[in-house]
């Protein structure tokens, strides 16, 4: 079984609903088990492109699954939930986003797939869920912690629990 994590985004439409009936996809169609949820945060857009704020969240799942079917998998549920690639802007507006930050200790360097995620130790909208539920994990040589105070995190606040 390997422990992964996932950063779950979005900002187009009921996106907290989005992320409830995701999650739910992703432990079926991986045959996962949940062993964290994070709260939602909304959080000010990164990335320069104009646009709503996002919700953003974090989960950490266990499965059998190797990276790449995982990532095949987490692709085709961000398609069943509306997602384009082919259409959408780089950094732009998006009603689900699956981003793999790590899976166990597995270093993967190619284009279509980078373990962990090059950019998450850097964005206090992954940074700040990922703390709530892993803070002693760590990425990249130090624990999730330590990246966190590295980052401002100002735009980035806690959503009430739905229920
Ligand atoms: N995702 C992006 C671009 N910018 N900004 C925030 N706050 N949260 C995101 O998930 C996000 C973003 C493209 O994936
Ligand atoms: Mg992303
Ligand atoms: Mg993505």
């Amino acid at each position: 079984m390997a422990s992964v994590l996932i950063a779950l985004g979005g900002n187009i439409g009921d996106v907290r609903d989005t992320f409830r009936r995701a999650i739910s996809n992703i432990c079926g169609m991986t045959q996962a088990a949940l062993i964290a949820r994070s709260s939602d945060y909304a959080t000010a857009p990164v990335g320069g492109v104009p646009q709503d704020d996002y919700v953003n969240a974090v989960i950490e799942i266990e499965t059998e699954l190797d990276p790449h079917a995982l990532l095949f998998t987490l692709h085709r549920i961000e398609q069943k939930f509306g997602r384009n690639r082919v259409a959408e802007t780089r950094w732009g507006p998006r009603g689900l986003d699956l981003d793999m930050i790590a899976y166990d200790d597995v270093l993967i360097a190619k284009p279509e797939l980078t373990l962990p995620h090059p950019r998450a130790t850097e964005r206090a909208f992954v940074l700040v869920p990922l703390a709530e539920i892993a803070p002693d994990r760590e990425i990249a040589g130090m624990t999730v912690a330590d990246w966190l105070k590295q980052v401002r995190t100002n735009d980035i606040r806690k959503l009430p629990g739905l229920n």
